[in-house]
């Protein structure tokens, strides 16, 4: 009998952390998801194939007994695109990951089913369905995962390779913070759970790879628990790097242990240098007043930062975007990202504006934080646009890579080197025309895995739902 096979695909994206390719290289795999969805296939069943469309070109001959795409919302069009094709063929479809889980009934419309959330609990039932030829709809589990024996994700499936940062270790799932642009506590909530320290050293130590991406959304989410993985962490030789959020990332027995344990990077959301903007979407966690402290602090335990920013608040004018870069020029941080902010649908972000009728292009494909989708407050679209731009070109330029790069202390200069220049390199092949033109409003409102926890949140989540009628799960 011939084995059954699962091809699962991450459709292709023009992103600044997957457009530029050195020397064959991504660098990113953007894969987590389908890597934890392999890893709940029995082994022994089926055959899984996996595809990211990023790097090599996607075999539509394959005879597959089941297609699994994953998208965020800016390249799931291309996932669309994909399964209209597949299915065209009489293969079966399921979709997955956070645009699909955001908006179910429109990813039907291309998929036979559609799991919303976690994968883990409902896998089961959906192969099941499968076998006896009634797979569809949205699955949908009703409980969070509690994170205790998770399977291995199936790194044995990367082209290794092929990328730069290939291997990426969830210690943890759910965020303190509600910022209002996020789609994390929508998916996750508002509450950590932890995966079993033990189980965490094992992946670490099982993935193939001494240099890992720690995939939370805030490693640093709570003031003990890093600590005991931090210090499980030391002695074994792996370099890691997480993303946190800058309160704890101040705390000198935080960065003590993260340096002891092998720690090279800090991605920081600090996302702006307005305090009153910073209120205004919820971050009430960041201080702008103390960001040069904390690089300085962070740099002096020879850890990088990686600063992630955003323009198109309501509160930035114009002179947001040289005030930004001259400020993480002086202050030295080694890398940063300046995305544009971006409506994701059913973040309270995108029912906010769309009350407003702020948004102009519900086209999925330009919400990749570099293209302007809505009607700014503090300025045209175009000085957006233009303003990220100039930001990428301030602080890449040759003069400031010279200037930050670091001569003295423990940093580690190649790592600080491949940043810098893919960065510089993704953001000088950035779409200048990046201004989406106006498109109609889809006619399926998003429904997010977690209803928001705010009160008057909710409510607009519910009436959008109500809007939507027949089409709302
Ligand atoms: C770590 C991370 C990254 C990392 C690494 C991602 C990776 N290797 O996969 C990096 C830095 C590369 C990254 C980049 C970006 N990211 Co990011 N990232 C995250 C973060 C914090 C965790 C993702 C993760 O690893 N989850 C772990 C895996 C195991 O879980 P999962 O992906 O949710 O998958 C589960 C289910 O969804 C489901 N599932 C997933 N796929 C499929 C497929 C099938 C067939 C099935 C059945 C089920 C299924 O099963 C999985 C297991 O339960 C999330 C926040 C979040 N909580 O999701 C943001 C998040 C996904 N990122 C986001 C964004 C916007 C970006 C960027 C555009 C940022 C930028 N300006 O460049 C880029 C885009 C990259 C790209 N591909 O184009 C947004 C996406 C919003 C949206 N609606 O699209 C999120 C949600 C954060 C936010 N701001 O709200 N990201």
């Amino acid at each position: 009998m011939r084995t059954r096979l699962i091809h699962l695909i991450n459709p292709k994206t023009d992103s600044l952390t997957t457009r530029p390719i050195y020397f064959n290289r991504a660098l990113y795999s953007p894969l987590a998801g389908l890597l934890a969805v392999a890893a709940c296939i029995p082994k022994d069943q089926y055959q899984v194939v996996l595809t990211d469309e990023n790097i090599e070109t996607i075999d539509f001959d394959l005879k597959a007994d089941l297609v699994g795409i994953s998208a965020m919302t800016s390249y799931v069009n291309r996932g669309y695109e994909v399964a209209d094709q597949f299915r065209a063929k009489g293969v079966p479809v399921v979709m997955g990951g956070v645009h699909p889980s955001f908006m179910p009934r429109e990813a039907l419309e291309h998929a036979d089913a559609v799991v919303v959330g976690e994968v883990e609990l409902v896998i089961d039932k959906l192969l099941d369905d499968l076998r006896q030829g009634t797979m569809r709809g949205t699955y949908k589990s009703e409980k969070l995962h509690p994170m205790v024996g998770l399977q291995m994700p199936r790194y044995d499936l990367l082209k290794k390779s092929r990328y730069v940062n290939r291997t990426f270790v969830q210690t943890s799932r759910g965020c303190h913070q509600g910022c209002t642009f996020c789609a994390e506590p929508l998916m996750n909530g508002l509450k950590f759970r932890y995966r079993p320290v033990d189980e965490v050293i094992h992946e670490m130590e099982n993935c193939g790879a001494r240099t890992i991406s720690v995939n939370d959304a805030d490693f640093f989410g709570t003031p003990e628990r890093p600590k005991e993985v931090m210090r499980a962490l030391k002695g074994r030789g792996i370099q890691w790097q997480a993303g946190v959020t800058s309160k704890l990332a101040n705390d000198d027995s935080m960065l003590e242990l993260a340096a002891e344990s092998g720690c090279t990077m800090l991605s920081i959301g600090f996302e702006s240098i307005s305090r009153e903007t910073l209120k205004s979407v919820h971050k009430h966690v960041n201080r702008p007043e103390n960001f040069q402290a904390l690089v300085e602090k962070v740099h002096s335990y020879g850890i990088m930062v990686f600063g992630l920013f955003m323009f198109g608040f309501d509160g930035d004018t114009t002179s947001v975007f040289d005030d930004t870069v001259n400020f993480n020029v002086t202050a030295g941080y080694d890398a940063c990202a300046y995305s544009v902010l971006t409506p994701y649908p059913g973040t309270l972000t995108w029912y906010e504006m769309k009350k407003a009728g702020r948004i102009v292009s519900f086209d999925w494909t330009m919400y990749d934080q570099g293209h302007v989708v809505y009607r700014p407050g503090g300025m045209s679209a175009d000085e957006l646009r233009i303003g990220q731009n100039s930001a990428y070109m301030g602080f890449y330029s040759t003069q400031s890579i010279a200037s930050r790069f670091p001569v003295r202390g423990k940093r580690h200069r190649a790592q600080w080197m491949i940043y810098n220049l893919f960065m510089r390199k993704a953001s000088r092949t950035e779409h200048i025309d990046s201004i989406a033109p106006a498109t109609a409003e889809p006619s399926l409102a998003p429904m997010p895995p977690i209803l928001p926890v705010k009160r008057e949140w909710r409510a607009a989540v519910l009436e959008a739902a109500d809007g939507a009628g027949p089409h709302m799960m």
